[in-house]
């Protein structure tokens, strides 16, 4: 029998029965974890701040799954909020239900009420997470998702790890993160987090009167070989990672693998995930782990962003040791047996130059998937085609024309082909429900859905710095429209998606993360697009597949996908600020001819939209009854 310990304090109950008795290591089972989402005050600072977080815990709890495993996360919601909690790049095949996304997916779990996620995790392995989707909870909503091959960490493509260790990034805030997202709804971009985060400690390079910060410290004996699942969940930030003295051997990357890369240096934007393999092969020591922002230069409005950093610190061979690392940290503990004496002072990594967005350029572009009998191949043929031009806007506060360029008058958004996304105003059901019983949202009829355009609707220098600040070459193009807008994929359909990055009002890069799918990423460039030169560099032999995908700062990415999980799934840049500025789409992906091939009903207890639950609950068993019937004789069809 497993058994999932987790620290006493906590409210979790990870419990994990196998179907079979007679359970060989290969059976699958169902693992069970209950969230307690409620607010707790944490102090950092010298300032107390209220956060929302999952069983008392920041980061929240990891859940450990063997590949096939069945999940249960039973989400109790203690908090004041409205949640959703998505599962970051499981791929959730024929369970759009289970997605998290609120009125997409499914109705929110209000304050005082519970709901019961269950999927399965089967064809993945690595590391993924899990963070509520709803405003910028987010940031104190997460944690790690380990997906294990079924058949024992011995196969793994890569030599077995002495230790795995999630190393999570992201940002403290000391404001109400609810408030932060009706700042962005609202176009301002001057809200800034106030340090940057591992494994939810900040680490030495924060003080205040007088007091410093814990870091996170990771300890390892000499030789052993360490497995970072490095997890960038911060809502602004992509991070360099460091150890000085030490270099990473990444071998996987959004729950896939990849081809060995050793570098000194591992990238991650939000959204993404990348597993190393750490040597301790230095002389024993201290040595800083840093993460540093990638920040865009200049004239690009300055933002606030910071360094953090933690230890990796040896044990000496005479230490009696217990196993390696801990989560522990702090002085406290530098004098005990075992630890270097503390004059040696720690090793510093050099870390490359702040506005420095080549190192993930480069990065990014060396990752290649690893050669394995079961991997899928990169369909050939071609379906549909998209090009997308993320940028920036305005739209006026009040009526159709309005002082724009920075005026009070408009509110900046984020857009996709010049359109910026909103959710359907007072709709009764998820839109996934009304589209499955084919029935319209109340309030005003059916929801409009705006179709996203192939491409952008006019053509312009989408890399021209002189865009950036507010320049005469941007006022024409920066007026824009928000609406709900999705694209509709035939099931089956291979997709090709450009992604051009622009420089609208500024010239971010954008880690782009498809839900319900991964993706083929076959080429990158800096610049304009230009299919006549580009189109020859796709990789079509091992692309790297992930589920976010970073478009470079001026430049594009063109990824390939096969629309064949019937939903309707969210697609969406992972800066936080760009997603509640509306820059996000819908995929809608048509249900195929056969039983295997299209969404089943939703789960029986499924959260319904309405308090008074009892009339709606009625109506809705019956539907559900009615459309089993309808789906098994294979008439139900996706509009
Ligand atoms: C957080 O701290 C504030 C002020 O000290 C206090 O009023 C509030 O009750 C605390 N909330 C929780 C959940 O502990
Ligand atoms: C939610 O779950 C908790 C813990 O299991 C239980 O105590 C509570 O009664 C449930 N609340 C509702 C509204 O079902
Ligand atoms: C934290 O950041 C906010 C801006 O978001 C700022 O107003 C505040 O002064 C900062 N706090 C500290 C301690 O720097
Ligand atoms: C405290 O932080 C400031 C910068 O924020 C730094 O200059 C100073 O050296 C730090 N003090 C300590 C004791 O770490
Ligand atoms: C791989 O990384 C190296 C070192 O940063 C860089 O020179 C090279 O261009 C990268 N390759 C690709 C295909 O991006
Ligand atoms: C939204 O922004 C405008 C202009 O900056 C400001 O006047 C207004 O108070 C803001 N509204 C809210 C709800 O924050
Ligand atoms: C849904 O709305 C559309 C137009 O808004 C209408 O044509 C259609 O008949 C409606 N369907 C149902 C089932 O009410
Ligand atoms: C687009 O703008 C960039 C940078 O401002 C400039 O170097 C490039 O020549 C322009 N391209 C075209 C096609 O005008
Ligand atoms: C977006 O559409 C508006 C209205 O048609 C137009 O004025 C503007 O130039 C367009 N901007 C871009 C970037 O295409
Ligand atoms: C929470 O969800 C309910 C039901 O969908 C909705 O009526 C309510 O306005 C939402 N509350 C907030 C704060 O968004
Ligand atoms: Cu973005």
């Amino acid at each position: 029998m497993k058994s999932r310990s987790l620290p006493a304090a906590s409210a979790a109950v990870a419990v994990v029965f196998f179907l079979s008795a007679t359970a060989l290591p290969a059976a699958t089972a169902i693992v069970e974890h209950t969230f307690v989402v409620s607010q707790v005050n944490m102090t950092h600072l010298c300032k107390e701040t209220l956060v929302t977080v999952v069983n008392g815990q920041l980061p929240g709890p990891t859940i450990e799954v063997t590949e096939g495993d069945s999940l249960a996360v039973h989400v109790v919601n203690k908090s004041p909020y409205n949640i959703t909690i998505h599962w970051h790049g499981v791929r959730q095949r024929l369970n759009c239900w289970a997605d998290g996304v609120p009125m997409i997916t499914q109705c929110p779990i209000l304050p005082n009420h519970n709901f019961t996620y269950r999927f399965e995790v089967a064809g993945q392995e690595g590391t993924l997470w899990w963070h509520a989707h709803v405003s910028c909870l987010r940031g104190t909503l997460h944690g790690a998702i380990i997906i294990r091959p079924r058949h024992g960490a011995d196969l793994y493509p890569f030599p077995k790890p002495h230790r795995e260790i999630p190393i999570i990034m992201g940002d403290w805030w000391e404001m109400d993160l609810a408030q932060l997202d009706r700042d962005f709804m609202n176009g301002s971009v001057f809200d800034h987090p106030n340090a940057s985060t591992i494994n939810g400690k900040l680490g030495d390079l924060f003080n205040c009167s007088g007091a410093v910060e814990d870091g996170y410290v990771l300890d390892v004996e000499p030789g052993k070989t360490y497995l970072l699942r490095v997890i960038n969940a911060a809502l602004f930030s992509e991070y360099y990672l460091k150890i000085a003295g030490h270099k990473f051997t990444v071998v996987a990357a959004d729950a896939n693998y990849v081809n060995p890369y050793t570098t000194d240096v591992v990238v991650v934007a939000p959204g993404e995930t990348v597993d190393a393999l750490v040597v301790a092969d230095a002389p024993p020591g201290r040595y800083y782990m840093v993460a540093q922002p990638s920040e865009t230069p200049p004239p690009d409005p300055p933002i606030q962003v910071f360094v953090t950093r933690g230890m990796v610190r040896y044990k000496y061979a005479h230490d009696s040791g217990n196993g390696g690392a801990t989560l522990s940290s702090g002085r406290s503990e530098e004098e005990e047996e075992g630890a270097p004496p503390s004059d040696d002072v720690p090793v510093a990594p050099e870390m490359p130059d702040k506005y420095d967005t080549m190192t993930s350029f480069y990065f990014h572009g060396n990752l290649t998937s690893l050669h394995q009998p079961c991997r899928p191949l990169v369909p050939a043929q071609v379906d549909e085609r998209l090009f997308i031009a993320l940028g920036m806007g305005t739209v006026c506060r009040r009526g159709q024309s309005c002082k724009r360029s920075g005026s009070d008058e408009s509110i900046q958004v984020a857009t996709m082909n010049n359109v910026s996304f909103q959710l359907p105003a007072a709709v009764a059901a998820p839109l996934l429900e009304a589209q499955y019983y084919n029935h319209n949202n109340t309030a005003g009829g059916g929801v409009e859905l705006y179709t996203l355009p192939d491409r952008p609707p006019r053509a312009f220098n989408f890399t021209d710095r002189a865009m950036i600040n507010w320049g005469p070459e941007e006022a024409p193009l920066e007026p824009t429209k928000k609406a709900t807008v999705a694209r509709r994929f035939r099931h089956g359909a291979t997709v090709e998606v450009v992604f051009q990055s622009t420089s609208l009002l500024q010239s971010d890069s954008n880690p782009m993360h498809l839900h319900g799918h991964d993706v083929f990423v076959l080429a990158q460039g800096l610049g304009n697009y230009d299919a006549a030169r580009d189109v020859a560099r796709y990789n079509l032999v091992d692309p790297p597949v992930r589920n976010t995908v970073r478009v470079p700062r001026l430049g594009w990415v063109a990824v390939r996908f096969v629309a064949d999980n019937p939903g309707i799934w969210y697609m969406h840049c992972h800066y936080e600020f760009h997603l509640s500025m509306g820059m996000t789409a819908l995929f809608i992906v048509q249900d195929g001819p056969t039983v295997d091939t299209s969404l089943p009903p939703p789960p029986v207890n499924f959260l319904t939209c309405d308090h008074d639950n009892s009339l709606i609950q009625d109506e809705f068993y019956l539907q559900t009854k009615e459309s089993e019937v309808s789906h098994i004789n294979g008439v139900r069809k996706l509009r």
